[in-house]
């Protein structure tokens, strides 16, 4: 099975330009291709992912990845798939977006060796051309007419659409342009949303390159969801790279947590694990789907890809934790970490446990919070208290900070000193 295969199965192949021709060149020879993000904030989300990860793929096989951060598409602001006109962000907050980023995309590639990822910001070239070497060397070659019957650019003319978001496309093609001429890049991957500004950039390339110069483009299809809800969303937003946004225990907890209906194709489209693996833990869905070992290997193999073994072992150890109740052996940062979501009391200095259980508002009454005590129903720090006077002592602050607060299965509460 060759790469182009692979992408195949793994169903990461939307659009392509001209298939037969792009196996080709990849199969004859050791290409660069790239794949671009906009920083639009400091931190990367999953639903960055997938594309980049594809650029790894290509990179398994011998190629060369460029991971290019967007400086100067950045202030301009992306059209695509935006029912409305952006906000113009400032220079500095785009430059602190482009370093954030960097950090991020350096740690999923390879750096190193004859096909060793590069990193580019089209601010270093899109952000010096002047005006009229613009219009002329580059406006000139992109019809209005072809600009206006592009998706990202037809679906707004209603709703307006400023000349800036308008030329986003061009500058986006000057970029593929650029990297072909200087870095011999033959191809742009991108999600579904990007395939006007791919293509813009094929054209581009075809009016200004020699004759028999040729790129390609090819296109991941939206991650989506079974139950039709947006993919990539919690509760609390948007499910970032960046570990002070996203926890580690947060970002295994988004991964475990997927349906069955939808785990067999994240493990194609997101993990590294081989076609027998992933095949394997299909039939684990089919046959045994309780176990959920399809999501313990989805949450494992991406916790460990973004934030390291050591997170990985920690978002484990939590989770663990959290289901048999031996909530002992946790540390003050990973309570942090799993206690996020967690009813939180600030202790008034309450000694008693009676008094602690009503004031933390766990039990509606004294009377109650004597009988839940005496029932066996209460814990504290995993230990069952049966004592209805048991006074809290300062070995029951874990790391001089916390409590953790238990009344039956599974209802905790985190009191913090
Ligand atoms: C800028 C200059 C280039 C090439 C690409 C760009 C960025 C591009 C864009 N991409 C999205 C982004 O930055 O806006 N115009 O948030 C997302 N990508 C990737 C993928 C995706 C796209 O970074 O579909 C999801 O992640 O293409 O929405 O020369």
């Amino acid at each position: 099975m060759d790469l182009l295969q692979d992408l195949q199965w793994r169903g990461l192949i939307y659009q392509q330009t001209d298939e037969e021709s792009l196996r080709n060149v990849i199969s004859s020879e050791k290409i660069s291709l790239y794949c671009g993000a906009d920083p639009t904030a400091d931190s990367l989300h999953i639903g960055h992912l997938v594309p980049f990860l594809t650029l790894r793929r290509f990179q398994q096989h011998g190629h060369r990845p460029i991971v290019l951060v967007g400086g100067a598409t950045g202030l301009i602001g992306d059209p695509s798939g935006k029912s409305e006109e952006r906000n113009l962000q400032t220079l500095e907050a785009v430059q602190k977006n482009v370093e954030g980023i960097q950090k991020q995309l350096s740690a999923i590639f390879d750096f190193d060796g004859d096909n060793g990822a590069v990193m580019v910001n089209n601010y270093d070239w899109a952000g010096k051309m002047d005006i009229v070497t613009f219009l002329r060397d580059i406006g000139k070659h992109i019809g209005v007419n072809y600009m206006l019957a592009k998706d990202t650019i037809a679906s707004r003319l209603e709703t307006g659409i400023s000349f800036t978001e308008f030329t986003y496309t061009i500058l986006q093609a000057m970029d593929f342009n650029h990297l072909y001429e200087n870095l011999n890049c033959k191809l742009q991957i991108g999600g579904s949303d990007q395939w006007g500004n791919i293509t813009s950039g094929l054209e581009l390339i075809r009016k200004m390159q020699p004759e028999g110069s040729k790129a390609f483009g090819l296109t991941i299809p939206l991650v989506t969801k079974a139950d039709g809800t947006k993919f990539g969303k919690t509760e609390g937003g948007a499910v970032w790279l960046d570990a002070e946004k996203t926890s580690p225990y947060e970002f295994y907890q988004f991964w475990i947590n997927t349906a069955d209906a939808d785990v067999v194709k994240y493990l194609k489209y997101f993990t590294f694990l081989s076609h027998e693996e992933i095949e394997g833990l299909e039939k684990s869905v089919q046959e045994e789907p309780h176990l959920r070992k399809a999501q313990k290997a989805l949450a494992e193999e991406m916790t460990r890809l973004i934030h390291g073994e050591d997170s990985l072992q920690q978002a484990i150890k939590i989770t663990e934790a959290l289901f048999s109740g031996d909530v002992r052996n946790l540390s003050a940062a990973e309570i942090k970490q799993g206690f996020k979501d967690v009813p939180t009391y600030e202790s008034a200095g309450e000694e008693n446990l009676v008094d602690l259980l009503v004031a933390a508002k766990i039990s509606p009454s004294k009377r109650q919070a004597r009988e839940d005590i005496a029932n066996g129903a209460v814990s504290v720090n995993g230990e069952r208290i049966t004592d209805t006077a048991y006074v809290l002592q300062n070995s029951d602050r874990i790391e001089g900070q916390f409590t953790i607060v238990r009344r039956g299965k599974k209802k905790y509460s985190l009191i913090k000193y």
